[in-house]
């Protein structure tokens, strides 16, 4: 059923039994982070994703990547969680199931009080040894000019490897355990909230056509249009910072 409003999607939310949730970078655009696709403003706009979102580039160019990921660890501190992640926290202790999934890999949907998080890209702030897998301790981020700079990465203690930031990577298979939770999430919820991605990464941009096959509702939060509209039961146009406390008030006034 298209075209759904606001109040609808609402009133449905409020019945719900399991709300799954996949957000994408477009849910911490309101906190100063950018995209990565949005024209101008997006990381890809700006910088290659081959040149420094794979496996190749960072054996080819290790200190670029490495500053590029500590420049960006950098805005992530100097970030807040906003309206649409405190929303998504509240969402999970209104409904009696809910399932959040993110392709982001900020930490500002824990800092904003979500408990658990299926983090299908990695996470930015946790860098492993290439070699040994041996855990970096965080520690604060280098401030870096726009985009970075090159940064060697640090050398693990245990054997020498490099680290690597703990992100998923084009052509990096995505985390067993992540991706299966949040498969089993989609095909067995009955309300699906898309909100803030351009569906364009796989197998992530699948979990809404899962949801849907299995008979859930499926709702896009997105200021822009996506490939994905026209499969969706519900399209609310709009900043995911401004739809998501309104949907929240809506439903449970
Ligand atoms: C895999 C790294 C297989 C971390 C990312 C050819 C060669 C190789 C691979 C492929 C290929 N063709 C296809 C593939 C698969 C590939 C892929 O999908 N490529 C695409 C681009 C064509 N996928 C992979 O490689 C994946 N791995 O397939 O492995 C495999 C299997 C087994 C064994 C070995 C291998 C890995 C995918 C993960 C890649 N990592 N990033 C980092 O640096 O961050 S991708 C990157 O895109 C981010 O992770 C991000 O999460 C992801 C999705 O982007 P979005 O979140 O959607 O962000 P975007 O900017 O695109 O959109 C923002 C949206 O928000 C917009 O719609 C905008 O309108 C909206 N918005 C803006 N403001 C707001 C808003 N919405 C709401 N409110 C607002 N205020
Ligand atoms: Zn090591």
């Amino acid at each position: 059923m298209r075209g759904m409003d606001l109040s609808e999607v609402a009133a449905r939310l409020r019945a719900a039994r399991h709300v799954a949730c996949l957000t994408g970078a477009g849910v911490s655009a309101e906190s100063g982070i950018p995209t990565f696709r949005d024209p101008q403003t997006g990381l890809w706009a700006r910088f290659d994703p081959q040149a420094l979102a794979t496996p190749q580039a960072f054996a080819a160019e290790p200190a670029w990547v490495w500053g590029w990921y500590e420049w960006r660890r950098s805005l992530v501190a100097r970030a807040a969680p906003n309206p649409a992640h405190r929303a998504l926290a509240l969402l999970e202790a209104r409904v009696p199931r809910f399932t959040l999934i993110t392709q982001n890999v900020d930490d500002l949907h824990e800092r904003a009080g979500s408990r658990r998080v299926l983090h299908l890209h990695g996470r930015l702030a946790e860098s492993h040894c290439e070699q040994c897998a041996r855990r970096l301790e965080p520690g604060t981020p280098a401030t870096l000019p726009e985009g970075g700079a090159p940064l060697e990465p640090p050398r693990c203690p245990g054997c020498g490897g490099r680290y690597r930031p703990g992100v998923v990577w084009f052509g990096e298979a995505l985390p067993q355990a992540e991706w299966q939770a949040a498969a089993d999430a989609a095909g067995a919820c009955d309300l699906f909230l898309c909100i803030g991605t351009s569906s364009l990464v796989q197998p992530a941009a699948s979990l809404s056509e899962v949801a849907s096959r299995a008979g859930a509702l499926t709702v896009q939060v997105n200021p822009a249009s996506t490939g994905l509209d026209a499969r969706m039961s519900a399209v609310l146009r709009g900043p995911a910072g401004q739809i998501l406390p309104q949907l929240l008030a809506a439903a449970w006034p």
